[in-house]
This record gives C-alpha cells, structure tokens and sequence, in this order.
C-alpha cells in the first residue's frame, strides 16, 4: 500500500492506480508516411481498426515544434499566481487538475484556447501562430488524404467541414509534472482520464515521455509509444458519425509514472456550430442507413459538456 503523507497529497488519491498486467500482443500504432503515394491506404485501415495512427514525414520542421515546446514549459514553470492570470478554463484558459465542469480530476496542468480564424489573434506569439498555421495545413492534407482513400468526391468533402472561418479549432498545451511522492512505489496515476475527442480529428504531438495509452476494440490499452519526431492524429467522435461508423473515436488515455514530465501540444479540428453531423451521402451504400440521429455540432457540444469525461457521449445520439 503507498501511505501519501505529505500535505496535499490526499487529491492525489483517486488518481492512483495500480500497474496492469503486460498488454496482449500490440504491433505499436500504425505508421502512416506522407511521404508515400500510397498513404491513404494505410491511412484508411488505421482509423477503420484503431482509430489513430502515427504520422511521419509530414514536413513539419522538429524545431518549431520544440520552440513551441519551450515558450509552453516557460509558462508552466510560473508560480500559480501567475499562471491563473490567464483565467479559469471555463470553457478556455489556465486549468489544474480540474477537467471540464462535473468532476473529473487529473495529474496535470494545462491551457485551452479557443483557435479563431476569422479573427487575429494577437496575444498569441509568432511561433504559436506559425504552429498553428502549420498544424491547419497539415489537417487539411490528412483529411484529403482520408476522402481519396475512402474514394469519396470532392477531394475536400471531409477537410471543408473544419477549414471553414466559422469552423470550431480548439488547442491544447497538457503538462504533467512528475510526482516525487509516487517514486519508489509501483503505482501510476491518472494524467488525463479516458474518453474520447468530440471533435473531427485531434493532432497530438508530445515530448519524449511516455503515457498515452489507447483502447484496442477488445477494451484492452496498450500504450502509444512516445515519438517526438511524429504526431499522433485520432478519430474524434464526429468523424465517426460522418463515416457512419466505419472509423472509430478511439478512446485514449495519459497514465502518468511519476518520473517523467510530459508536455503534449494537442489542436482539435471541429466543425461550425451549426453545421449537421451526419453521414456523408457519398459514402452510403444503396440501402444504407445512418446509425445516428441527426444533430448539430452545437447540440452535441451541449451534451459533451454536460457528461462527464469519460462518458459515452455518441450513445446518445445512437438510434
Ligand atoms: C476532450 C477533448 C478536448 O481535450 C476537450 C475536452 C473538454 C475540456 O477539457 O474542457 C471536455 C472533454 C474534451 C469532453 C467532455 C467535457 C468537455 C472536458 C469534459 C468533461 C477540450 C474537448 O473538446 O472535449
């Protein structure tokens, strides 16, 4: 048993969990190369399985990414009172432990921000602005990647719903300090607790640091190992239902060791919120039905927001 004895430790509690068995068998999260012309193959059987995949040689320079690494971890290392300057994350600024409005806690600092292209975003620094600029051209190429793998016309059928002015972008910077009271014992805690990205795709990049853990279709997790060249890009919820369930919102997950410091740097690509999530016509076979009611991304919002994060969000939309 681990006895937490200093001040402050009991929050810490809940989050901790004991180390599972070894996983099954797991080959790592499928690689998807930019570079190669067939890359919307393996792209399509990795969100089809999986629901994420790992993407290399996707042009984006490691140095920026590390720039923007750096001006994060400045921020993190700020007093509190200082970090709480940027305000409460309700539903966008500086949080600690605290995740979203019901409950949810875990080992983590972070910062949410609200991308919003029709406006210029000032307070951002240049390298932010280059970064995000970067991770929006990136998304735009993954997703017409996606539509010619599922051979679906126009190529920008899946990559319009969150390019659009109005489209929903959401960034988030994750910082997971190290725990010294954990060290020495076998024991975990919860970073960041399971669920699933609402949103269309998610585009991770992380230091060198372990954590991210994926739901395989048994209810297994295996990790995803750390990679900082790479990203990471998942299927969120919406994708899902755009594709009348052929690709899979991966339920995900940060267990934290203690030891290490993890800083992840996450932009989630929602659409506008008026715009209908439903299956995309071109995809429907003859006789096809949508598995899901017809909502709106505003109305599904509302509903994520009021769940608790680890909640089965789309069954409410299941028919
Ligand atoms: C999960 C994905 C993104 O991190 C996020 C999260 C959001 C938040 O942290 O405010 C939510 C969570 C996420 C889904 C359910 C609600 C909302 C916390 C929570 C309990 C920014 C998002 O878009 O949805």
């Amino acid at each position: 048993m681990v006895v937490l004895s200093s001040t402050g430790s009991l929050d810490q509690l809940s989050l901790l969990r004991s180390v599972p068995p070894k996983p099954a068998c797991f080959s790592g999260v499928p690689v998807v190369d930019l570079a190669r012309p067939d890359a919307a193959v393996p792209l399509v059987k990795a969100c089809q399985d999986l629901g994420i995949f790992r993407l290399t040689n996707h042009g984006i320079p490691t140095e920026l990414m590390q720039r923007l690494e750096a001006e994060a971890a400045e921020f993190f290392s700020l007093s509190l009172v200082e970090k709480q300057t940027l305000g409460p994350p309700n539903p966008f600024g500086y949080g600690n432990k605290m995740i979203g409005a019901n409950g949810d806690i875990g080992w983590l600092e972070y910062l949410l921000f609200a991308v919003d292209t029709s406006k210029p975003t000032c307070s951002f620094s240049s390298t932010f602005k280059e970064y995000l600029a970067a991770m929006r051209k990136l998304a735009s190429k993954v997703l017409e990647l996606m539509a010619e793998g599922l051979q679906i016309e126009p190529r920008d059928a899946i990559s319009k719903l969150v390019m659009d002015e109005d489209s929903e972008g959401i960034f988030r910077f994750n910082y997971y300090p190290p725990c010294p009271l954990l060290q020495g014992f076998n024991y975990r805690l919860t970073g960041f607790g399971e669920h699933t990205d609402p949103q269309v795709i998610s585009i991770l990049r992380s230091n060198n640091s372990s954590g991210l853990q994926i739901s395989l279709k048994d209810g297994s997790w295996v990790p995803a190992l750390p990679d900082q060249e790479s990203f990471f890009v998942n299927v969120g919820d919406s994708l899902q239902v755009l594709t009348n369930g052929r690709f899979r919102s991966v339920r995900h997950r940060v267990v934290a060791n203690g030891m290490e410091t993890r800083l992840s740097m996450i932009y989630f690509f929602g659409p506008a919120l008026g715009e209908k999530i439903a299956p995309l016509p071109q995809l429907m076979r003859e006789g096809e039905h949508s598995l899901y009611k017809e909502f709106t991304w505003e109305e599904y919002k509302k509903a994520a927001y009021r769940l608790r994060l680890g909640d089965n969000r789309l069954g409410l939309f299941e028919k």
